[in-house]
């Protein structure tokens, strides 16, 4: 009979332990991966050396713990960290965001690409960034994590423009991080998933540009009255004024971004402590939460891989 999940947890974790008694693994960042990924998302049985690797040779943190190599994973390599700061948001699904004023550069886009390196830790429609208040059909565009599909994205401009996938039922893979990516170019929105275009969908705006949306631009949550709490963690978020990725594929980003002309927003989230993120360009700095003093909306600050090492 088919080990159930907890069993063959169990299994694993003994068989951590026993690895541990027979070559000593040292302190508990073996169990709980305090350096690198430690391995994550699906994958065969046997997987668990290569998924608490990331624990033992880890410089740069993750909070994946080591368990999740338990699970059966390996699909993302734990391990070496790379060089500090590689920090990121954890976000509650609860209450958490990062506010951004509004500023008439996110306002009368003809085009634009929005992306982010997320690591989703529920399967539940949620916010990944938006600049929109819900119910608005004028204003405003937002990505968002499906719960029946990988993303949507909506734009507003006396129109409704959007793309969610269509028949397509991929979903985000959970406990692993992925790059997502929206891109207008002023006829089409493409979705992107690790550089694989899931959706094409034609689109046009009525007033040829996305209307002005006066409220903040939130990220991890739907703007104005906030909802659609993102559940997991973010890492470099981007805006831009042109549409980045044209084609069928294109190789998901290999380090941290730079700030460039055509960079409206860049947030690296790497800001050790305090309540702002930092906005490459200066213009859009952040604050964690709805205000900007400790508060339970704050997202936390998380060591997590760098971009680099995120790759196979
Ligand atoms: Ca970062
Ligand atoms: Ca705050």
């Amino acid at each position: 009979m088919p080990l159930s999940e907890t069993m063959k947890t169990l299994v694993v974790v003994i068989a951590v332990l026993a690895l541990c008694a027979s070559t000593g693994c040292g302190d508990d960042s073996f169990l709980f991966g305090a350096g690198g990924v430690g391995g994550s998302g699906q994958g065969g049985e046997g997987a668990t050396t290569t998924g608490g690797a990331g624990g033992t040779t880890g410089t740069g943190g993750g909070i994946t713990t080591g368990g999740a190599g338990g699970t059966g994973g390996g699909t993302t390599t734990g391990g070496a960290g790379g060089t500090p700061p590689c920090r990121g948001l954890l976000f509650d699904g609860t209450s958490d965001l990062v506010r951004v004023p509004d500023h008439a550069q996110l306002d009368g886009l003809a085009q634009l690409t929005v992306e982010a390196w997320v690591y989703v830790s529920s399967t539940a429609r949620a916010t990944i960034l938006s600049h929109h208040q819900d119910g608005q059909t004028k204003s405003g565009f937002m990505l968002e994590h499906m719960n029946n599909k990988a993303l949507a994205f909506r734009m507003f401009s006396g129109n409704i423009s959007y793309a969610d996938g269509g028949s397509v039922l991929t979903q985000i893979q959970q406990a692993t991080w992925t790059h997502v990516a929206a891109v207008f170019d002023g006829s089409a929105i493409r979705l992107y998933l690790n550089g694989v275009l899931e959706d094409g969908s034609s689109a046009t705006l009525s007033q040829g540009v996305i209307g002005d949306y006066a409220g903040h631009l939130h990220i991890g949550a739907n703007a104005a009255a906030p909802e659609g709490f993102f559940n997991g963690m973010m890492d470099e978020v981007r805006i831009s004024s042109v549409p980045r990725y044209v084609g069928p594929t294109f190789t998901p980003p290999t380090a941290p971004f730079v700030s460039d002309p055509q960079t409206i927003a860049l947030w690296h989230f790497d800001e050790s402590a305090g309540q702002q993120v930092l906005d490459a360009t200066g213009l859009h700095d952040g604050t964690l939460g709805t205000t900007g003093g400790p508060e339970p909306s704050d997202p936390a600050r998380m060591d997590v891989p760098c971009i680099v090492d995120m790759l196979p």
